[in-house]
């Protein structure tokens, strides 16, 4: 399991001018993050706009990346979707695509019991011979991962790990004490990547990443070589960074500095808020801070 260390970018998805997928920027923005060195790249999940696409984009979305990643990075395809028919259809599309990885939020909407949420994801799990991260992200979801939910999920092998959105990070040691050593913890905000690590996250996914990989990468390689005082001073510069993210549209901010970086992955797909002009500014600070951390 050592494929899963590391950083994973949760990747964005590329529209063209009419909205639509655009796998040609797709390839790029994939060829750019693995040029920065990244571990491996998670496709479709919220940053990735899987939630608010069509089966068919988000075929399209991954195919587009595996054409320029495969077997240069490892590739976890979220598949998670408001019904467990098209979850299991997008499962077995990735693994005919050669995904290395399936990956899936909790059901949303409906409030179904734990018993619904191990049925939804069994479906998709016994649908390939992928391996399976369960996706905690209990903020949109609304549902709460019990330990012991976990635990039964963990029972079956192709189960190997979980990846925490919750600014918990006790959470995510009790996740990892149920999971055991050889149990991948990806850790989820970008804000706690050094916190998350410390506390026993192999690896983080996360959607800032994408628009300052070489500043993941860095604090990553400052972790593994124990260089902590470093990491923290990186990771502060880092969260300076995010906190002003934070108070424009984050997915819209995300693209427009991916534009900024050298690639046009179009806007974010309504309902989700684009910036505007009144951002600019912002977004050229926010543009110079990154290029000069
Ligand atoms: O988008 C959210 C919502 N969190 C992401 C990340 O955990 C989600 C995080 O990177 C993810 O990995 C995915 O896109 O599937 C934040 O954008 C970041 O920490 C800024 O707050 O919570």
């Amino acid at each position: 399991l050592t494929k899963y260390e590391g950083v994973f970018v949760a990747m964005n998805s590329c529209y063209d001018e009419f909205g639509e997928v655009n796998p040609s920027a797709a390839k790029k923005l994939t060829r750019f993050l693995l040029d920065k060195g990244v571990s491996g790249l998670y496709v479709g999940g919220s940053t990735g706009e899987g939630l608010i696409q069509s089966v068919e984009e988000r075929k399209r979305m991954l195919e587009a990346v595996m054409e320029e990643a495969r077997g240069q990075a490892v590739v976890i395809a979220h598949i998670g979707a408001a019904n467990t028919r098209d979850s299991v259809e997008l499962a077995r599309h990735a693994e005919r695509t050669g995904a290395d990885a399936l990956s899936s939020v909790a059901p949303f909407y409906y409030r179904v019991s734990d018993k619904a949420v191990k049925q939804h994801w069994n479906a998709m799990i016994d649908s390939t011979e992928l391996p399976f991260i369960i996706y905690h992200i209990p903020s949109t979801t609304g549902f709460h991962l019990s330990a012991s939910v976990l635990q039964e999920m963990k029972q079956n092998p192709k189960v190997i790990g979980v990846k925490i959105t919750t600014s918990s990070t006790y959470e995510l040691q009790q996740f990892k004490a149920v999971g055991g050593d050889r149990f991948v913890v990806f850790n989820g905000p970008d804000e706690q990547y050094l916190a998350g690590r410390m506390m026993g996250a192999n690896a983080g996914i996360g959607g800032t990443y994408g628009v300052m990989p070489e500043l993941f990468v860095a604090l990553e390689r400052q972790i593994r070589v124990g260089k902590l005082e470093e990491a923290l001073s990186l990771q502060v510069r880092i969260n300076e960074i995010i906190t002003r993210m934070l108070e424009l549209p984050i997915y819209g901010a995300l693209k427009e500095l991916i534009k900024r970086r050298g690639i046009d992955c179009g806007g974010v797909r309504a309902p989700l808020e684009q910036v505007t002009g009144e951002h600019e500014r912002q977004l050229d600070e926010l543009y110079n801070r990154i290029m000069q951390a």
